[in-house]
């Protein structure tokens, strides 16, 4: 007995865990772990605490977790034991009551509502998993019948009003309870602050903000009742058992990690399929009641930004953080708040948080962040406070306030750099949804939801950096409008439109080849839109019986050629498009591999081929090998200049284990700084793959594939064969609506009453004589109002609304175009109001 406690005592005087019979976990530390390890550990689906690149990587282990670890890193040390953590939850200190449980939170809020009532509205958005359970009278969840209760906060708050919306959301980590205390402080902070604090009051009078203080009450539950106190997940039933089981190991076979569980790039990395782990992501996306509670609250209405809070860590993290090096389309602006809120927040031991985009935190799928932004175009923040899971009831009120002004940062950014306004029908002045489309953001080749008006007030927000941009309003069945915004530092930029409303017309398309021969079976989709695939008939040809014109976003694709992808303003009766076969690079790595830099076992194999002999592979022969990050690069650019498409294809093979190996598509335009344009895991037949590669247009562009694995299982890898970059400069027919002539149209005053200035203005004075006409919108010639060579760059005409037989037009819509023999070489559409 004596021996033995010696032996105890000398465990714990070189920091070892006492071998207690009831086994306990803590939080162990790694000192300047390297990326590879931080890896290693999210891809075994250990349960990481929290991660500073490049300072710590901490983990949750058992006893026997912790002495596995202390044989590999003998430097390890314990920073949080379960004793602390108890105590800490349990703790109160003078007047610091600690942290709330689902019965004092729900009080409050009722409490806080009727104290409030013009300024809080207390709504339930669900129910837990573990209320579903009790409804079906398990006896074991009768506890469990918790309420997903959400919070809208803004003056007025009966009312629907026409404003922006931010949210707020605590806990979807059991273990994290601070996240439900922040989520109440910036609540009772802008409540407090109505009506004396300037910024409460302008938030709360011109914005909503709505909270979900508590996403994961279930899993609450467990760690106030110290069940668990390291519990994660929330509780659902994996093994159907009809009762709750953790494990003292710190998995547990129930529960689903919701901060997995969303539903957007779903189930790869940091993220398991097996129901034991603290990371397992459920059986699909959105298959737990507290997440999709949470997406149908965000779908409502247009949120502009918000915060999921975590511990811990001391970061504010913005999308993407679904795979390494990943930018996404808003990342400059989404950098620049992060930048400013976290500069707001002191860590505890001096400094400021960090802002980063999540993945530098490590990639993980299925996160809040990136489906918010990406499914809602809302910047979806993650900030992870404190530096552990549950701080010391004394230290609550600190960190809480600290990130409080974090959020209110955010809130006041409605305020400046934002494009906003009412989108109405031109006739009617009924509000409209329709797409804001900026140029420089929308055509980014990674994906984000476009930004809408808001259906009941045609409102749009839109957060932007500072500049000047092209902003498009696109609604079909309306006549696109174009405008030049300028976004300042400071201020808000309102721009508000009215579409107006256009005919539909008879639309035949021609779609040919490289030398104008009629291309059969070319597929065109329009873009965002709920219309048919339209596929070309034996003469090339598409006829669409009922079209509207306006811009639109679409899509031309025929297997062997490039596939057009093309913004284009249609309002003529006629249009072309061609499409390339001949790519003007081609890599079908059989004759060798010259023109690619390679660095691990990159070469091409003749294991697999989509055709000939060869294709590329990061192992032409067997498995990759563990621990890689290797590369295989055009070593000559891309060169996009003086071309109006850019289409990337090959094919692809792979066999990648699905635990955080991965290859990557990455582009570069300093051949520096890569950026991912698509990644490739799991098993999948041969697969041609297609990048619109048109916002890169006007430069050269570096392309590699990065293989990237960790050190648990190795696989077959990835083959690429018939590589293929095609370009095309005149992406339309010869007789297509507009030419290369320089030539724009301006009507005003636009509508008009009894006379329209049409305006013509040239690059410079023209060599050939050019014809004003008016055409209605079924596409006839009205009335031709100037024939001749203008020469000078600019002329104006009148036209007086009449016809050819000099009879006053109707009130509607019509064309004005400048023709040069068959050719339109441009348009413009004028109203008139007839009185
Ligand atoms: O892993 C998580 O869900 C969050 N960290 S925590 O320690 N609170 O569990 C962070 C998610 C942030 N997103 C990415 N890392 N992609
Ligand atoms: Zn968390």
């Amino acid at each position: 007995m004596k021996l033995i406690l010696a032996i105890l005592i000398l465990l714990f005087c070189v920091n070892l865990p006492s071998a207690e019979p009831n086994p306990q976990r803590m939080v162990v530390r790694i000192d300047n772990p390297t990326m590879a390890l931080v890896e290693r550990f999210t891809n075994q689906g250990a349960d990481i605490a929290s991660h500073r690149p490049g300072e710590y990587l901490d983990l949750v282990v058992s006893n026997d977790g912790f002495l596995a670890l202390y044989r590999e890193f003998p430097n390890i040390y314990i920073t949080q034991t379960e004793a602390q953590l108890k105590t800490n939850l349990a703790g109160s200190h003078r007047d610091i009551p600690g942290y709330r449980n689902y019965q004092q939170l729900q009080a409050e809020l009722f409490q806080l509502q009727t104290q409030y009532p013009n300024l809080v509205q207390v709504v339930s958005i669900g129910q837990s998993v573990g209320h579903g359970y009790a409804a079906q009278n398990l006896t074991n969840y009768q506890s469990f019948q918790h309420q997903l209760w959400a919070v809208k906060c803004s003056n007025n708050v009966q009312e629907t009003e026409d404003e922006p919306a931010f949210y707020i959301v605590g806990e979807h980590h059991a273990r994290e309870p601070i996240s439900t205390e922040v989520s109440m402080a910036i609540l009772i902070n802008l409540l407090e602050g109505y009506g004396t604090n300037p910024s409460s009051t302008d938030i709360l009078n011109t914005a909503e903000i709505w909270f979900v203080p508590l996403l994961n009450p279930d899993g609450h539950k467990i760690v106030i009742d110290q069940t668990d106190v390291w519990w994660r997940k929330n509780i659902r039933d994996n093994n159907n058992n009809f009762s709750f089981d953790f494990d003292i190991y710190g998995g547990g076979d129930d529960g689903v990690d919701l901060n997995r569980n969303y539903a957007f790039e779903w189930g790869y990395m940091s993220s398991t399929d097996d129901i034991y782990y603290p990371t397992y992501h459920g059986p699909s996306g959105f298959s737990e009641p507290e997440t999709t509670a949470l997406r149908n609250l965000l779908l409502s209405r247009r949120f502009l930004a918000g915060i999921s809070y975590h511990t811990y860590g001391e970061m504010v993290l913005y999308p993407f953080g679904y795979v390494f090096d990943i930018y996404s389309p808003d990342n400059f602006e989404q950098n620049a708040l992060a930048v400013e809120m976290a500069a707001l927040i002191p860590k505890q031991n001096g400094g400021t948080y960090d802002p980063m985009p999540a993945w530098q935190l490590y990639p993980a799928s299925g996160t809040s962040e990136d489906w918010i932004y990406a499914e809602t175009g809302a910047f979806g923040f993650t900030v992870e406070m404190a530096t552990q899971f549950i701080p010391p009831a004394a230290q609550i009120p600190q960190i809480v306030q600290n990130n409080v002004n974090g959020a209110m940062k955010l809130f006041q950014r409605k305020n400046k750099k934002m494009l906003k306004g009412n989108i109405t029908d031109t006739l009617t002045g009924a509000p409209l949804q329709a797409t804001v489309h900026i140029s420089g953001i929308d055509d980014h080749p990674l994906y984000r939801v476009p930004i809408k008006s808001d259906a009941l007030f045609g409102s749009y927000y839109y957060l932007l950096p500072a500049g000047e941009y092209l902003a498009r309003y696109m609604r079909p069945g309306y006549l696109t409008e174009e405008r030049y915004v300028s976004i300042s530092e400071l201020g808000v930029t309102t721009e508000n439109v009215s579409l107006t409303p256009s005919e539909a017309y008879q639309l035949s398309i021609l779609i040919r080849g490289d030398f104008f021969e009629p291309l059969a079976g070319a597929a065109l989709v329009f873009e965002n839109l709920d219309l048919p695939t339209y596929i070309s008939d034996a003469d090339g040809r598409i006829s669409i019986p009922a079209f509207f014109p306006g811009q639109y976003h679409l899509s031309v694709s025929k297997a062997g050629y490039e596939t057009l992808h093309i913004m284009r303003n249609i309002a003529s009766p006629d249009i072309g498009l061609r499409l390339t076969s001949i790519p003007i690079l081609q890599e079908t790595f059989e004759t060798g591999i010259s023109a690619w830099q390679r660095t691990g076992a990159w070469n091409r194999s003749t294991a697999e081929a989509y055709g000939g002999n060869y294709s590329l592979a990061d192992s032409p022969s067997g498995s990759y090998q563990n621990d890689q990050n290797t590369y295989c690069k055009l070593i000559n650019p891309l060169n996009l200049h003086n071309i109006l498409n850019a289409n990337l294809q090959f094919w692809a093979k792979t066999a990648i284990a699905l635990d955080g190996d991965f290859v990557a598509l990455q582009y570069s335009l300093d051949n520096q700084n890569w950026f991912v344009l698509d990644y490739f895991n799991g098993t999948s037949p041969w697969t041609l793959y297609s990048y619109d590669l048109n916002s890169f247009i006007g430069s050269n562009l570096y392309i590699r594939f990065n293989l990237r694995t960790n050190s648990s299982t190795t696989a077959n890898g990835i083959f690429i064969d018939d590589f293929k970059l095609f370009t095309n400069a005149d992406v339309t027919s010869v007789e297509d609506e507009f030419s290369s002539i320089d030539l724009k149209i301006a009507s005003f005053p636009n509508p008009f009453k009894n006379r329209a200035h049409i305006r013509l203005s040239m690059e410079k004075p023209l060599t050939e004589p050019i014809e004003i006409a008016i055409y209605n919108m079924r596409g006839q010639k009205i009335r031709s109002i100037y024939q001749g060579t203008p020469s000078k760059n600019k002329i104006l005409i009148e036209w007086d609304g009449k016809d050819s037989h000099g009879t006053k037009s109707g009130t509607g819509i019509y064309f004005v175009l400048a023709k040069s023999g068959s050719k339109t070489l441009s348009s413009s559409k004028i109203v008139m109001i007839k009185h």
